[in-house]
């Protein structure tokens, strides 16, 4: 049986991350592909309550090790539990969110150093990385700009300033530039067409290759 493929999705608030999501799942499903959709913090039971402690203000004052610990507990019992038997058993995972993210808010926005986000990759994942990773990126006036017209009230994260999203992105956009090839920035600033044309040849890309 082959291993499923690992994909997962990236970028600030406001770029079409949840939008892109259920394109890219019709697309691989139309393709025959057995997909799995999940989120990160979040995908088990003990997940998204551990993604209401991060997300909600009940703890506003978090220690960033705390909320890097908590990101990383919530993923082992995602890979866990999850994760990792669907891989196994050849279904493929397409995740919203995963460990770049946590180089980028934890290790970018919060100043927590890289070495460290590592150590924990380490731990918790040993050698699974995901197979592709798909940056959606834009401008945060893009980006914000459509959120605000979204209206709903703002977690957590979605609270800090403008300082905090720019060292975000540039994590992001760093991270990419090491690794291109498993990294795949998409022009999110774009209308919806031309960004999902860009998904659905990526996506062709990555089911030929395992046929
Ligand atoms: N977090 C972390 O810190 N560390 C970690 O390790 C992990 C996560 C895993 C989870 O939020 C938070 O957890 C996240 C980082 C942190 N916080 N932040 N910020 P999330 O991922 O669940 O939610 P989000 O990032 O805040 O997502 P969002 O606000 O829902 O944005 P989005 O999904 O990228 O955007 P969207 O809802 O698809 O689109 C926004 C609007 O734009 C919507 O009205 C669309 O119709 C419209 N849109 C989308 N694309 C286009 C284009 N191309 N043109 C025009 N309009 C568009």
């Amino acid at each position: 049986m082959k291993r499923g493929r690992f994909i997962t999705l990236e970028g600030i608030e406001g770029v079409g991350k949840s939008s892109n999501l259920a394109f890219l799942h019709d697309t691989l499903k139309q393709r025959g592909v057995d997909v799995w959709v999940t989120r990160e913090p979040g995908g088990t039971d003990l997940g998204e309550e551990i993604r209401a402690l991060l997300l909600g203000h009940r703890h506003d004052g978090m220690a960033h090790d705390t909320e890097l610990l908590l990101m990383f507990a919530a993923r082992a019992e995602h890979l866990g539990r999850e994760i990792r038997p669907r891989l196994a058993s050849g279904q493929w995972v397409l995740c919203d969110r995963f460990t770049d993210a946590t180089y980028a808010y934890q290790g970018g926005g919060r100043g927590i150093p890289g070495k460290r986000i590592a150590v924990l990759e380490e731990w918790v994942q040993g050698s699974l990385r995901p197979d592709m990773t798909i940056l959606l990126d834009a401008p945060l006036d893009v980006a914000f700009g459509r959120v605000s017209q979204r209206g709903a009230a703002q977690d957590r994260f979605e609270k800090e300033k403008e300082d905090f999203f720019t060292k975000v992105r540039q994590c992001y956009l760093g991270r990419a530039a090491r690794e291109p090839s498993r990294i795949r920035v998409v022009d999110a600033a774009r209308s919806l067409s031309e960004v999902q044309s860009d998904l659905t040849r990526l996506m062709a890309g990555l089911v030929d290759e395992v046929r």
